[in-house]
């Protein structure tokens, strides 16, 4: 059920320390820590605490949450310097590539970003 931690769900997992993790922000709601297979030179993940399978249902069940996460991603933004940009992806659904049903916002810079992405 959307917002209930999720037995079956890695990132649930992440949130209650079960599953190890490179954390680099908490608060409250969000926790940012770093992808396991880095895209890029800074590859953060931020996700709501609570569980929500993508963007678009957290965003129907909890804006402020949903605020929450994109505050967070532009915080870690800062904190890695990356101030000649970056991008925020939240992939959704399978044929996006979205493969942990927990919703997740990729944060990444560090060097140039094509576009369009593949
Ligand atoms: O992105 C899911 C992302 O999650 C993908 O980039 C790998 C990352 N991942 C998977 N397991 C872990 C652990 N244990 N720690 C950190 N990062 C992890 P998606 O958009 O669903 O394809």
């Amino acid at each position: 059920m959307s917002g209930e931690a999720q037995a079956d769900c890695l990132f649930c997992r992440i949130v209650e320390g079960s599953v190890p993790a490179t954390v680099v922000r908490e608060s409250e709601t969000t926790l940012a820590f770093r992808d396991i297979n880095p895209q890029a030179p800074t590859h953060v993940l931020v996700i709501p605490k609570a569980h929500h399978p993508d963007a678009a249902s957290l965003a129907a069940a909890d804006p402020a949450l949903t605020a929450d996460v994109l505050r967070t991603a532009g915080e870690v933004a800062a904190d890695e310097k990356l101030g000649d940009g970056y991008r925020i992806v939240l992939n959704t659904g399978k044929d996006a590539g979205q493969t942990v049903f927990h919703v997740h916002a990729h944060v990444l810079g560090g060097r140039g970003l094509q576009w369009p992405p593949g």
